[in-house]
């Protein structure tokens, strides 16, 4: 056996994750398609790589050193089980199965358990970047045993994108820590993407700039505190003219938008754990809003709001009001966002670093931003940081913001544009800061419905008032 690594699963992520490894010293990779094609395309395209093929999987496993270390890169669900069943019949205990597809967390907790219970050790595995990524330097995020780490871990930091001087990979956590990080990563993509559009709209239709107009705001953006790879490609995008009709090309196509699912995931792990992602929610929910046309062409008579459209008297102060209210929202997608893996880490055991998982995303993957440097600063200055923007750096930013983040939201809603997550954003901030809360009167109505009791300011115990008597209050069981 000659490879220290493997990969099975040569489509494109797979291949050109196999390609990374062999480029770089030290690796020899030993590869695995179900279908020879696939390998034989790669062996064909690329013979300045150092593969060793395999045409079974009894072939792929001799290939390998011990302890045998494969990273399965199929199409996650059904496809990745069966990979997994097929390299147990082949493999010994203590070698190292990794997926690096992209798995719901629990199915990772799930084979992680089987796999372990059969000897060997399983890594789920958090791949950030795309194809691009994947070629030239992943963000990545794996979890599992320890064990696994030793083997793993250089040749993971060998591939891996370097940000500031540091390879994006740590070990995450054990079982589903991996992909559980990777899913929020892809949520607080979604909130990130949502914002930079908002930001987009209110501007062209609040100033009438052209999109190679705002384009140029962008990239000027793209060198202050908002610079990051998300507001980079927005100003190319914005630029970009289409060849057939001659018009900014974000104006010929469709405003619907797709999503392939793990914003979905984010949101419904965070409504299980009850963490307020608001900002994620409502991006996933647009883009919902989005993709039904049969709804929207009846609504479009809708009545708008009776005053004229609005009118930005000051251009350049307006874009730079929509400026802060973006950077603000944003603070409060990633709190919530690193809130969601507190909570994960709490609910399944997982300690995790939260500085470390904002430095390896500064690299690779689609988030990449300056911004996370601050967020490592506040996690270094205070590992148990309850609320992210609570640490001084954000404290101060949102309050330097907040009053143009307060004009935008109130703009927006006077002029009939939408903008649910600078909107929703603010609505969570100040929850946060309230005093108090109507929750008060909440906690009223469930007793009076359904006496689920409810707790006093001035002194400890569980009440609950005889609404259908009359209405004295007694001291009750507590029944949460
Ligand atoms: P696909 O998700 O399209 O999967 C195709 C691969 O799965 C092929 O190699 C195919 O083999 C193999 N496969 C299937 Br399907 N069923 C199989 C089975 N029962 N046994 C063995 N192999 C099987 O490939 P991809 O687009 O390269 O993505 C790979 C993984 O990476 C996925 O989990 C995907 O979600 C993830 N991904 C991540 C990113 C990212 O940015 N992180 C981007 C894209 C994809 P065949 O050639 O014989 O059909």
């Amino acid at each position: 056996p000659t490879a220290n690594i493997g990969v099975v699963g040569l489509a494109v992520m797979g291949s050109n994750l196999a390609r990374n490894l062999a480029s770089r010293e030290g690796n020899t990779v030993a590869v695995y398609n179900r279908s020879r094609s696939k390998t034989d395309e790669l062996l064909a395209e690329h013979p300045e790589a150092e593969f060793v093929p395999g045409f079974s999987y009894e072939e792929f496993a001799a290939n390998l050193q011990k302890p045998r270390t494969a990273i399965i890169m199929v199409k996650a669900g059904r496809p990745t089980d069966a990979v997994i069943e097929s390299l147990m019949e082949v493999f010994e205990p203590g070698d190292i199965i990794i997926d690096g597809g992209n798995s719901l967390f629990t199915d990772t907790i799930r084979r992680e358990k089987a796999v372990r219970e059969a000897g060997f050790n399983f890594v789920g595995m958090g791949v950030s970047g795309g194809e691009e990524g994947a070629l030239n330097g992943p963000s990545l995020m794996p979890g599992g045993p320890d064990e696994a780490w030793v083997t793993l871990g250089p040749i993971l930091k060998s591939i891996a994108a370097v940000a500031e001087g540091e390879p994006c990979v740590t070990h995450i956590g054990h079982d589903g820590a991996g992909h559980f990080v990777k899913m929020v990563h892809n949520g607080i993509e979604y909130a990130d993407m949502q914002l930079i559009a908002e930001a987009y709209d209110l501007i062209r239709r609040g100033t009438g700039k052209s999109p190679a107009e705002i384009a140029d705001i962008f990239a000027e953006w793209n060198r202050g505190e908002l610079e990051s790879y998300l507001i980079e490609i927005t100003a190319e995008v914005l630029r970009q003219t289409d060849a057939a009709t001659g018009k900014p090309l974000v104006d010929v196509i469709l405003d619907q938008a797709g999503a392939k699912g793990t914003g979905a995931w984010t949101v419904q792990t965070a409504l299980d754990l009850g963490v307020p992602v608001s900002g994620i929610a409502e991006a996933t929910f647009a883009r919902s809003l989005s993709s039904h046309p049969e709804q929207r062409a009846v609504s479009g008579g809708l009545p708008g709001p009776t005053e004229d459209a609005f009118t930005v008297e000051d251009a350049d102060a307006f874009v730079e009001q929509v400026r802060l209210a973006l950077y603000a929202s944003k603070i409060v997608a990633y709190s919530q966002g690193f809130d969601e893996i507190r909570a994960g880490a709490a609910q399944y055991g997982w300690t995790i670093d939260l500085g470390a998982v904002s430095k390896i995303w500064r690299g690779g993957c689609i988030i990449r931003a300056q911004f996370l440097n601050r967020i490592a600063d506040a996690y270094d200055a205070d590992a148990t940081l309850p609320v992210l923007l609570t640490a001084p750096y954000f404290v101060e930013a949102l309050g330097r913001a907040q009053d143009a983040w307060r004009h935008i939201v109130q703009v927006s809603a006077g002029a009939g544009i939408p903008a649910p997550a600078f909107s929703s954003s603010l609505a969570y901030y100040d929850g946060l800061r309230a005093e108090r809360l109507p929750a008060a009167l909440i906690q009223g109505q469930r007793d009076f419905f359904g006496a689920h009791t409810y707790k006093r300011i001035d002194k400890p115990g569980t009440f609950h008032t005889l609404w259908s008597g009359d209405r004295t209050e007694i001291e009750a069981e507590d029944t949460h």
